[in-house]
């Protein structure tokens, strides 16, 4: 498997040369942040996204995301202008290279928590889910706390400027159920699939996270159900999936191992996502180090099946904590990403010297 880091290009307090020194490294997931979901990326910022990359030594071929405009998600008749710029867009993806496309189907929050820093036993912190802290209160409270916690670093999935008309995208979701916002997830793949086929480029959803409704939004990204019906309403291998062992993780009812076998045995999971999450009694979890014993989540048992499958896609190490004084974007500073890097590593050689 092909280990990445994510990048946040010019956003990122890491430079990017710091990737490579991390030992098995040979590419970063890149993005381009600055332009607003549904418009067409530029070609000439793809290009310098990925010669940047390039000129580090690292290859650039996942990206992560090319979100979807909430019009799409609506199924309001504006979308088809916005799958239009979606396939544009990745027909300039895939001239510079790129393999995988990673992206959401979540209405309005891309991604939810309640801290960003939450301390832990060892002095270091990590992102955390309360659900008295999110799922009882006011939306626009949880955007302050949110962009508040990001310390000024640019948090894809929580613009300011999207967010601005977030009372008038609660009116538009009214309503909303799963099986239309299913219903437009498929036609949006309908429409992408092909156009993904020939530029050979797949497509990657990820997982919604957390994997249950937040704020009476339809959720349709949970479980290996949602995930099975998902591949099979457009059944072709450039329909794929990014398993994330922490979104899918936040849940306890998911059999994370299976879910891993089942798919990457199907060769329908261009792209992993492997970090580990920690729950409480109260159903609250918070994110902790990669080493197996820490959390929840078996990665154990993960990396076993990916090896048994003999896993050839890209994975990379997801959110680690904030160790060692590092100050950076939540979730994704160096350290413990490499540190994570280095044991998920360790755990496939020895598999592979016992092949
Ligand atoms: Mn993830």
């Amino acid at each position: 498997m092909k280990m990445t880091f994510r990048w946040y290009g010019r956003d990122d307090h890491i430079p990017l040369p710091y990737f490579k020194q991390v030992p098995g490294a040979t590419g970063v997931v890149g993005g381009i942040f600055h332009i607003p979901a549904g418009e067409d990326w530029p070609e000439e910022d793809v290009k310098n996204l990925v010669e940047q990359a390039n000129a580090a030594g690292l290859e650039l071929e996942v990206i992560e995301s090319v979100n979807v405009h909430d019009d799409i998600k609506l199924g309001l008749p504006s979308r088809d202008r916005y799958i239009e710029n979606y396939k544009s867009t990745m027909r300039t993806l895939s001239k510079y290279g790129i393999k995988v496309i990673c992206y959401n189907f979540m209405p309005i929050f891309d991604w939810t928590r309640s801290d960003l820093a939450m301390p832990l036993e060892d002095g270091s912190n990590a992102l955390a889910y309360e659900r008295d802290k999110v799922e009882g209160i006011d939306p626009n409270e949880l955007i302050k706390n949110i962009l508040e916690g990001s310390k000024g670093h640019a948090m894809p999935g929580w613009e300011p400027e999207r967010l601005a008309g977030i009372k008038k995208l609660f009116e538009q979701y009214e309503g909303m159920t799963e099986e239309r916002l299913f219903d437009n997830l498929v036609y949006f793949l309908e429409q992408i699939i092909p156009v993904a086929k020939e530029c050979n480029i797949r497509m990657a959803i990820h997982p919604d996270d957390p994997p249950w409704s937040v704020f009476g939004l339809p959720r349709i990204v949970k479980n290996d159900a949602d995930l099975e019906r998902i591949i099979k309403a457009v059944d072709e291998p450039e329909n794929g999936l990014t398993l994330c062992s922490g979104s899918l993780g936040a849940n306890l009812d998911n059999d994370l191992v299976a879910i891993f076998d089942k798919y990457t045995a199907m060769d329908r999971a261009p792209f992993l996502h492997i970090r580990n999450v920690k729950h409480n009694e109260k159903g609250d979890f918070h994110e902790v180090a990669h080493k197996d014993e820490t959390g929840s989540v078996d990665v154990k048992g993960i990396i076993k099946v990916l090896h048994k499958n003999n896993y050839k896609g890209y994975w990379r190490p997801d959110h680690g904590r904030m160790i060692w004084g590092e100050e950076g974007r939540p979730g994704y500073g160096l350290y413990d990403r490499a540190l994570g890097a280095s044991y998920i590593q360790g755990i496939w050689d020895i598999l592979e010297e016992e092949r």
